[in-house]
């Protein structure tokens, strides 16, 4: 009888000096949220296809995403979407979301889809429409009051389709003006994270169209404003591994809207497309996890991984599932990286040395892992399998179709 793969994994990491144990605890403490419009309907500018058994309310999201956590034991928060996720009583939805062995996370405001805001939202030149998404935001921080949210992710989809359209300064002077009282009316234990992306549904410019922009207006408000890097925000090409590490040495890193993307804002399962960049990331967030400086520690270990995908043509509680299955496995792969032996090698300029030293960790099968963690942790070894043996896919379809996402 040959010894168990765990056994002879063990082993392997042993010899190169890993902690295992340690790393386990680490894959245990990685929780990702969930947002409530991955469970809804939704769809691309060309078409909504329709599932039969998608949830009609907040109630039922939740209850669609506490199958994922049961499954993994790895996403006790959901992510809203105001106007989207409105109740009358939002402590009775919050009460429900406990009964579901979940709490409520990021509050996203809605700043693109009122016909107010055809030409913007927070930055457009008329002074009454940008008073209303300021105080739709501010509706959003006492929702957060209500919800026991800390965090306001806020995405701007403003920007303009033409040059000359309008004025790109001044509309970072208004953009500015309006984040300046949103700030203020933050809790102490609240934090903004202000999301960027480098085009749509603008076509020109975007106000918030990258991690420069997003940076800045971050500095300007404070320390409880950081950035939200979505994975599926950048030009082809970025690096977007070197805009985390950057933003992480700048203790402005604050969270991840987790998506893979193959050539825009494809909202695609996270690790889908390019896993190896996923791996990077985690590599970054390990590395700064490990600085000298207490503050980009910190910043490491109090990042906010939330899931942003739109699950067009996908069942949507396994494309959910399989989503954290793959955000796991990268994770885990980067814990096996001998972070030691990587500064060697820098220290010693050996290109080859370094590169392997990152890249090794990655191409371990980390399987055996993931199931002894899982193990440990009480949940099923094979979530996805777990899932798909239960009835509660068959069971949702008497909700019929028609279920809103917004
Ligand atoms: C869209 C936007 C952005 C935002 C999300 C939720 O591109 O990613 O975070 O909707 O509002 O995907
Ligand atoms: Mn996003
Ligand atoms: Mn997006």
């Amino acid at each position: 009888m040959g010894i168990s793969a765990y056994t002879f994994f063990e082993q392997q990491q042993a010899e190169r000096g890993i902690d295992l144990e340690q790393v386990k605890q680490q894959i245990k403490a990685l929780k990702v949220e969930t947002p409530s419009w991955g469970y809804g309907d939704s769809g691309t500018r060309f078409k909504v296809f329709q599932q039969n058994g998608v949830p009609r309310n907040p109630f039922e999201k939740l209850e669609d995403a506490a199958q994922v956590h049961r499954v993994t034991g790895a996403c006790p928060s959901v992510a809203l979407h105001i106007p989207w996720d409105k109740v009358e009583d939002y402590g009775q939805l919050r009460r429900h979301a406990e009964s579901l062995g979940l709490t409520l996370g990021a509050i996203n405001p809605n700043l693109f889809q009122e016909d107010a805001y055809i030409f913007g939202s927070l930055c457009n030149s008329n002074e009454n429409i940008r008073r209303q998404a300021v105080n739709h935001v501010l509706e959003c921080v006492d929702i957060a009051r209500a919800t026991g949210s800390s965090l306001i992710s806020l995405w701007l989809a403003d920007g303009t389709n033409y040059p000359g359209q309008d004025n790109i300064r001044e509309r970072k002077h208004r953009l500015l003006s309006s984040l300046q009282e949103i700030y203020q009316a933050m809790d102490s234990h609240m934090r903004l994270l202000i999301e960027y992306k480098f085009f749509e549904p603008a076509f020109y410019h975007t106000d918030l169209g990258d991690w420069g922009m997003a940076y800045n207006m971050a500095l300007k408000l404070g320390e409880q404003a950081q950035v939200l890097v979505d994975t599926g925000h950048h030009a082809q090409g970025t690096n977007v591994e070197q805009i985390v590490a950057y933003l992480l040495d700048e203790q402005k890193l604050g969270g991840f809207h987790f998506n893979s993307r193959k050539y825009a804002d494809d909202d695609l399962i996270v690790g889908s497309t390019n896993p190896y960049e996923l791996f990077l990331i985690f590599y970054q967030i390990l590395d700064a996890s490990r600085a000298g400086d207490t503050g980009v520690r910190q910043t490491a270990a109090n990042i906010a991984y939330m899931i942003d995908q739109s699950h067009c043509i996908e069942p949507k509680i396994p494309a959910m599932i399989r989503s954290i299955l793959n955000v796991q496995t990268q994770f885990a792969k980067a814990l096996l990286i001998d972070f030691s032996a990587v500064k060697r090698a820098q220290e010693q300029q050996d290109v080859l040395a370094a590169e392997n030293a990152v890249r090794e960790a990655f191409e371990f099968d980390v399987t055996p892992l993931l199931h002894a963690v899982r193990e440990e942790m009480g949940v099923p070894v094979d979530p996805m399998r777990a899932y798909l043996q239960s009835d509660y896919g068959q069971r949702i379809l008497a909700r019929g179709k028609g279920g809103a996402s917004w």
